[in-house]
C-alpha cells in the first residue's frame, strides 16, 4: 500500500516536474533572450520591473497594460500595485489608481491615518504609536483588547508587554505598560545605570 502510494507521488511530482519544464521551454521559445527567473510573473496582469523589457515583450504585455492605466504613476514597486494588500506614499496616489484599487477601503475607513504600511491595519496584530489612533481605528480594531487592558500604555510593540521578558526601555517599563512591577529589577538597572 506504502510502495503504491510512494509511486503515485513520485508520478505526480514527475508529470508536475515534465509540465513545469515544457511551460519554461515554451515561455524561452516565446521569449528568446528574456531572462526569465518566475515564469508565472509574465502575463499575470501585474507589472514585473524585471521583465519590462523588449525580448520579455514587457512582461507579456502586463507593463504595457499599466502604462496605459496608470500613465502618471512613477511607484518604484509596480507589481505591488493591485496585489490586494494597500501600499502607502507614492502608491496610494490618483495617479496610481490609490495603489491600484487596494488602497480605497482604507481610504474609506481611515481618510486622516497616514501610516507606512497600511495593510498590516486590521491583521489581527496590535501594533503601536500612529497604528493605535482614534485616526486609525485602533489599528483597524486589533489593538481595542490591548487598550482595555492597558490603558495609556502606548508603545511601538504591544506584543511584547507580558511576554516574560524585560525590555530594556522605560518606556515599557511603566505603571501604565504593566511591566514596572515584574520587572523591577530590570527597571532599577537601568534607572541606576542612567543616573547622572
Ligand atoms: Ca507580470
Ligand atoms: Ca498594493
Ligand atoms: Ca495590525
Amino acid at each position: 500500500m506504502i510502495n503504491l502510494m510512494l509511486t503515485a507521488i513520485l508520478s505526480i511530482s514527475t508529470i508536475s516536474s515534465i509540465t513545469a519544464a515544457k511551460v519554461s521551454q515554451h515561455a524561452a521559445s516565446r521569449y528568446p533572450g528574456c531572462p526569465i527567473d518566475y515564469i508565472s510573473r509574465i502575463g499575470d496582469s501585474h507589472c514585473d520591473d524585471q521583465y519590462n523589457i523588449r525580448e520579455c515583450n514587457f512582461d507579456g504585455g502586463d507593463c504595457l497594460e499599466f502604462e496605459a492605466r496608470y500613465p502618471n504613476c512613477k511607484a518604484k514597486y509596480k507589481h505591488w500595485i493591485g496585489d490586494t494588500k494597500c501600499n502607502s506614499g507614492e502608491y496610494n496616489t490618483p495617479e496610481c489608481g490609490y495603489d491600484g484599487g487596494d488602497c480605497v477601503e482604507f481610504n474609506l475607513h481611515y481618510p486622516n491615518c497616514k501610516v507606512q504600511y497600511p495593510y498590516i491595519v486590521g491583521d489581527n496584530s496590535c501594533f503601536g504609536k500612529e497604528y493605535n489612533t482614534p485616526e486609525c481605528g485602533y489599528d483597524g480594531g486589533d489593538c481595542v483588547e490591548f487598550n482595555k487592558n492597558y490603558p495609556g500604555c502606548n508603545v511601538e510593540r504591544p506584543y511584547l508587554i507580558g511576554d516574560g521578558k524585560c525590555q530594556d526601555s522605560p518606556e515599557y517599563n511603566s505603571f501604565e505598560c504593566g511591566e514596572f512591577l515584574s520587572c523591577a529589577y530590570c527597571y532599577y538597572k537601568i534607572r541606576l545605570l542612567t543616573l547622572p
